[in-house]
Order: structure tokens, then sequence, then C-alpha cells
């Protein structure tokens, strides 16, 4: 490893040398970025709408990104020219580019790039959003596609309107689990609580009453009862795992009763009348009559006589962190996530758009039909608040909950959400935009969309590494760890590496890939039954794969990243973790990469609003570490570890956002990785073993940790 500077045995922040380095050091304006990225990620669909191409999980603001690349390398003040048209030069890598976000913000400023993720429905996610499609072939395949099956189908999405005794569209059926009870050996319904919906989006609250067996609607009060038969609907006939009888009063432990896997039976609608809607205040509910009852039977039987002709997924779920979860309720194959009315639904739709004859037109659909699912399965629940479906990756697991929410397969335009012509219209808007991206300019009282003139997503991408054209783009779907890239030849790295255990991809993502997986039987990304693989890089308790594992994988792709970056080009990721061992890893990564780290910037990341973090201590700020080659980085200044949190924090209060105490502990450790590695760097051996580099970083940090706290106590 050479070195130029001296070694730095304090905690010293390390200043690039001004002729050779980028601007990512001197150019980059937390508090600017901060307020841009906050708006964002409360509506991240309506700033970035490209993320509407597919699900990926954690994705961090587009604008962090844009505004990286820009002090990197555009000499303008950011905040003057954020908005300005970009026509940057060079080859940038994002080896872990999961939904895109580097490639896309790269791709807009007219860099190339290179993105690479050992996830196929990455490649596929990125692959569709920057691969040109025609827009209006789209829009009439897909009118096409939803008229042929509505009239395959649309009779199981209607029923008979109470006001008016019309036919009409179902929005949401209703289901419960149940099982027998042991004592009188009736039917019980599992019923958590008993309010279906609460008044807020709807005049009155909506209950069901079980000694009526309806819907009952009733003015909101603490004391409910059914107007009926004066049943107490506040009672909560299940809790954690016991169960009331209905019918005799028996208390007991339902889990070893339930069907495996658990059978659900409806026993509430909402729909939506064309004839009655305008004259009803909120929204339709009914209980199901007979002829409701009689469409899950014959769902049932046309899905038994058709079955061989859809194209349905018959793969096991395997056991895993999260997947686990699932075989204990008694779920092993992927497809018993689904009624009998939903596959029906799902293979019809999915055999039809298989005969779609233009190839792109067939897999933009497809990447449609994939998303979706996320509202088309038993895991789904309704949202009581906001009477709507959820999303089953709402959280980044696979909770089970006693009721589902059965979602309309095609959908009403403009009314529901999460059925096919949703997400038509939603896949529509990310194209449009990928063709004409802007930026949404908050002007103090409103927000204004600035077009970019010149700029672009969609590009034809490129077969191989590209050579410095502008806007080349190369996707690489397999391991980072064996990404072969010319030496020498990147402008800079810009990442956001998995955050250790923090999500499951490629288990969760197995969920969708098994359905796109039956269109795309010719293509080599899906030629795998799964898109599990030993090579991905994250902590995962049921493969084994521990923060030393972690480490060693991460170790390869920064040294390969590092051996293909131009002299003094930079490393730059973003990071945090609640747990300080999880910054180990990185460590020790950029020290074998030959590294150092010049600063670390702070940006938001996740917000607190993503249900998966609500509630807990986590961050919501990202340490951003950029790291160079150390001959390019010289100079010291003299700011220690407190004094660069203090200015983050102060960085953050300007924007205005008060950083938690979440906040300030990662902040901290990602101050802390940095003076690490600055501390262990000319003395670091990166042959030596894994446990032995593993276990010095460890020590560097306790000591330095050590240190911050005797010189702040
Ligand atoms: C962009 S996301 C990071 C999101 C967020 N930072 C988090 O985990 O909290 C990380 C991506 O790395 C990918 N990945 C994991 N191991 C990889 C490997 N060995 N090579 C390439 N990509 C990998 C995952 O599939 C995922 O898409
Ligand atoms: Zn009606
Ligand atoms: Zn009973
Ligand atoms: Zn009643």
């Amino acid at each position: 490893m050479s070195s130029q500077s001296g070694p730095q045995t304090t905690l010293f922040d390390v200043q690039p040398d001004a002729d050779t380095a980028g601007g990512l050091e001197t150019r980059y304006d937390a508090t600017f970025v901060a307020r841009l990225a906050l708006r964002e990620k409360q509506v991240q669909q309506s700033y970035r709408p490209i993320i509407q191409i597919h699900k990926w999980f954690a994705r961090r603001p587009g604008s962090v990104f844009r505004s990286l690349m820009h002090a990197e390398f555009d000499g303008r003040p950011l905040a003057s020219s954020y908005t300005s048209a970009h026509d940057l030069a060079g080859i940038v890598a994002d080896p872990f580019m999961g939904g895109g976000t580097t490639v896309y913000e790269a791709t807009r400023l007219g860099l190339s790039v290179v993105g690479c993720d050992v996830n196929p429905m990455s490649f596929w996610t990125v692959r569709q959003a920057v691969a040109p499609l025609d827009l209006e072939a789209f829009e009439r395949e897909a009118a096409q596609v939803i008229q042929d099956v509505r009239n395959e189908l649309g009779d199981y999405y209607r029923t008979r309107c109470t006001e008016c005794a019309e036919l009409a569209d179902v929005k949401y059926f209703h289901l419960v689990k149940h099982c027998d009870c042991p004592s009188c050996g009736k039917q019980v319904d599992l019923h958590p609580g008993l309010r279906l919906a609460e008044s807020v989006r709807h005049p009155r609250e909506v209950y069901h009453c079980p000694r009526c067996n309806t819907l009952k609607e009733v003015t909101a009060s603490k004391t409910p009862h059914c107007p009926q038969c004066d049943y107490d609907l506040a009672q909560r006939p299940t809790v954690r795992s016991v169960t009331t009888c209905q019918h005799c009063g028996n208390k007991f432990r339902f889990a070893e009763h339930l069907g495996k896997p658990p059978r659900h039976r409806l026993f509430g609608i909402e729909y939506h009348c064309t004839h009655c809607y305008e004259n009803i205040r909120g929204r339709q509910f009914k209980t199901p009559d007979a002829d409701d009852l009689a469409l899950i039977d014959r769902a049932a039987e046309q899905l038994r006589a058709t079955r061989d002709q859809l194209l349905i997924p018959e793969d096991a779920i395997p056991a895993g962190d999260e997947t686990s979860r699932l075989h204990r309720w008694g779920y092993h194959k992927w497809n018993e996530l689904f009624s009998d009315r939903q596959l029906l639904g799902l293979g019809t739709l999915m055999k039809r758009i298989s005969e779609v004859p233009s190839d792109e037109v067939r897999y933009a659909l497809a990447t449609v039909f994939s998303d979706f699912l996320r509202y088309q399965n038993l895991l789904c629940r309704y949202d009581t608040y906001a009477l709507k479906c959820q999303d089953i990756f709402a959280v980044h697991g696979f909770p089970v909950a006693l009721l589902a929410c059965e979602n309309s397969l095609l959908g009403i335009p403009k009314v529901g959400s999460g059925s096919f012509v949703h997400f038509v219209a939603k896949y529509l808007k990310a194209k449009q935009y990928a063709k004409h991206p802007y930026e949404i300019v908050y002007d103090g009282k409103r927000k204004v969309i600035h077009p970019i003139a010149g700029e672009s997503i969609e590009t034809p991408l490129v077969e191989s590494e590209p050579e410095g054209r502008p806007q080349e783009v190369w996707l690489s779907n397999g391991p980072s760890q064996k990404l072969m890239l010319r030496a020498e030849s990147l402008d800079g790295v810009f990442t956001d590496p998995p955050y250790y255990d923090n999500v499951q991809y490629a288990e969760l993502m197995d969920f969708c890939y098994v359905w796109l997986r039956k269109f795309m039987a010719a293509r080599a990304e899906f030629s795998q039954e799964t898109t599990r693989t030993d090579d991905e890089l994250t902590g995962n308790a049921t493969l084994l794969r521990g923060l030393q594992e972690f480490t060693s994988g991460l170790s390869e792709v920064f040294c390969r990243m590092s051996s293909a970056l131009k002299p003094g080009a930079p490393l730059v990721f973003t990071y945090h973790h609640n747990d300080p061992k999880a910054y180990v890893p990185l460590i020790v990564a950029i020290l074998d990469a030959g590294l150092t780290c010049t600063t670390v910037l702070v940006a938001p990341g996740e917000m607190s609003a993503s249900l998966h973090i609500a509630g807990t201590k986590s961050s919501i700020l990202d340490s951003v570490f950029v790291c160079r080659n150390p001959s390019y980085a010289s100079g010291v200044s003299g700011a220690d570890i407190s004094t660069l949190v203090n200015a983050d924090v102060a960085a953050m209060q300007a924007v205005p956002y008060e950083p938690t105490s979440g906040d300030i502990a990662c902040l901290t450790a990602g101050h802390v990785a940095a003076a690490t590695i600055r501390h262990l760097r000319v003395t670091w051996v990166a042959g030596d073993p894994l446990e032995q580099r593993f276990t010095t970083a460890t020590k560097a940090v306790a000591a330095i940790r050590d240190e911050l706290e005797r010189t702040t106590a």
C-alpha cells in the first residue's frame, strides 16, 4: 500500500489534495441535500416516479445520489445548479444497484454507468426502467389484455348493490382465518377485533357482529354495540394465540387447529356501485350474500378445471430468516399464499400477457404483473383507517395476520388501489418520467415540477463495459465479487451496499420472482429457481452468514472496485446500522482495498414513515463514506470525532431536522469507522487471515470509542 502522507495516528480528518481530488469533500451541502431528500422520502413516487417500475427495498433518495455526483463532477455550487441541465462525462459504477438509484441518477447527468446486482429481480427492475419502451404500444396492449380478462373473469368481481340491486364492482373482499372449535366442533372465526373500518374516510364505523354474522355500521363510540342484537363490538375474540369460540365460549390456543395452510372465510365486501356512488357518503360495505358465496365455489371449480393450462408456479418456499415464519403458519408453497379466486385470476392474466407478441411490451406487462402481486395475496391486510389494501412488503418480512384483504384483480381506474389497472397506470408514469425526468422544487408554498431539458433515464443498454461514450448503461446480473472491470477505468463508484442484515432481499423477492420467471423461460437471468445464492452479501442466520462472511464478500467487492477506479477517483457509499459491530466489515473492506476515508458526509436515508422502522430507535440518517487512494488524500485537519458529529447535527438542525439519539449514534459510528481506517491504514496487512483483520479492526474501534468517551466525559 503506497502512501505519500505520514501515518495518522490521531482521530484527525484527512483533507484531499485540492488539485487531484474531486469536489465531494468541499462542495457537498448537507443541509441543502437533506431538505430535498426529506421531502422526497415523504412521497418518493411523486419525486421519483421511476421507482414505480417495480418494488425494491430500502431505496435511498435519488436527490442524495444526484447531489453526490454533482458535487464530485460539477464545479458549480450545488444549491444554484441542482436543477440545471448537466452534461457530465465519465463512467461510474454501482456494484449493489438494487432498485437502480445510482444508475438512473448517473444516466440523467450524462454519465455512463455499470450497474451490478446479484439478484435477478434487481437486474430486471433496472433493465425495465432504462430500456426504451414504445408507450403507445404498451397502453394499447394493456387495454386489450384488461378487456379480454375482464370478459373472461369479470363476473367474479361483481356483487349486488344493497341500495339499487344492480351489479356493482367489488373493491375488496374481506376474509378471516378460521378453525374448528375443539369443544363444540363448530367453525370459529379468528377475528382479532371486530372493527373493519374507522370513521375517518367513512361517516360511520363498520363492525362485524359475530352473533348476527353481518356487517353493522354504527356511530363512532367507545362502547360500540350491535344495533340489532346489542352484542358488545369492542370485544377482541382472539388475543395473541388464544381465541374464544363464538358458539360455546370455549377459550383455546388456535395454532394447532388451523388448516395447513390456514383456511379463510369471506365475511365482508367493499364495492363501488356506479349508480349509487355519487349519492352515498363514504364507502359501500356489505355482508356477502348467497351469490357472493357461490362465486367462491365457482372460482375454485374453474381453477381445478383449468389449472393445467395456467402458468401458476408450484415452487416450494425454502426456509429462511423471513420465510420460516410462513412455514410455521403451514404455508409451504408460494402459491398457497393466494385464494383460489386469486390463483384463477392471476393465472388467467398471466396466460393472456404471455400471448402479447412484442417482447418489450410483454416484458413490461409481466413486470407490472410481478409488482402488483404485492397487493394480490392473502398476506395483504386492509388498512382500517385509510380503507385500502396494504402492500405485502409494507414491512420487510412476511408477517401473517388473521384477517386478509383480497383485492379486485383488474380494478376500476381511479377507484381503489393495488389492482392491475392501477399498476399499469403507475408503470406508464414511471416510463414517461424515464423519458423526461424532472425535479420537484418546493418554492416555500407549493411544489413545482421543474423539467430538465436534455436529461433522460431511457437509453439502449450496451452489452459490455462502457467505453466512454455518453450515457452508456451496462447492467450485470451476478455477484459483484466476480464483476470484471478494466483497471483504472472508473471516475467513481457510488453505491448503497446491503446494511448487513437489514433486508433479506432474496428471501423477499422470491415471492415475485417465482411468478415473473414463468414469463421468462428463454432469458438467462431467470434460469435459477430462486434468487437466493451463497454470494448474496447479507447477514442471514439460517444460512449461517455472519459478520465475517459479510466482511470477506464486501472486501472482495471493494478491492475490485478500487482497482477499477482511476487514480484518486472516489468510492462513495451510504451506510447505517444500530449495531456498532456492523461497521467493522466496512473498515476491513476499505483497508483491504487500499483506500482511506477522506470524509464522512451525512444524508437522509430511510424515513421513519417506513413501517418497518417506525417505533424503533433506528436512524433515518445515513453516513456517506467518501474513500480514495491515500496518495490522493493528503493534508490533515484538526477535527475530532465529536466536532464532526456536532457539525453534522448542526447541518441537520438547519434543515430543520432534529437528529434522534439513534441518528447521533449512527453518525458517531460512521466517524469512528473513518477514524479507525485512518489509524490502521499504514500498518494494515490485507494478506493477514480474515479473523485477524476482523479482530484488529474491532479492537481499534473499541480503543477509539474509549478515547472518545474519555474526551467527551
Ligand atoms: C441497494 S440495496 C441496499 C439497500 C439498503 N442500503 C439496505 O440494505 O438497508 C443492496 C443490494 O445489494 C445486492 N447484493 C447483495 N449481495 C450482492 C452481491 N454479492 N453482489 C451484488 N449485489 C449484491 C442486493 O441484492 C441489493 O439489491
Ligand atoms: Zn347501487
Ligand atoms: Zn365451541
Ligand atoms: Zn348483532
